[in-house]
């Protein structure tokens, strides 16, 4: 099944670019949300993730937090399972 992946960016972002680059490499879909400029969207996240840095890395509606927070979930091994990817 499908996971629902949303990435919430803003503009002039590199570990933005480097989550985006992550997931594409894997070659499943997911949502970019660019909230830049958007003040009620920024608090949302912040009291959702308990971070005020971007990117914040949803999968099915759970914060998995940043870049650097999800690369290490991958060097694991464990984001290829939360997503169902079989090598
Ligand atoms: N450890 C975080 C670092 C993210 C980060 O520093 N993002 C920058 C933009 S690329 C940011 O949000 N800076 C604003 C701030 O630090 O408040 C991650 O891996 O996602």
């Amino acid at each position: 099944m499908n996971k629902k992946i949303v990435i919430y960016t803003t503009n002039y972002c590199p570990f933005c670019n480097y989550a985006k680059a992550l997931f594409k490499d894997k070659d499943v879909s997911f949502t970019e949300i660019n909230i830049d400029g958007d003040d009620v969207k920024k608090e949302w996240i912040a009291r959702h993730s308990g971070s005020t840095t971007l990117p914040q890395i949803f999968i099915d509606d759970v914060c998995y937090g940043g870049f650097e927070d999800v690369k290490e979930l991958d060097s694991k091994g464990a984001l290829d399972k939360l997503l169902d990817i079989k090598k």
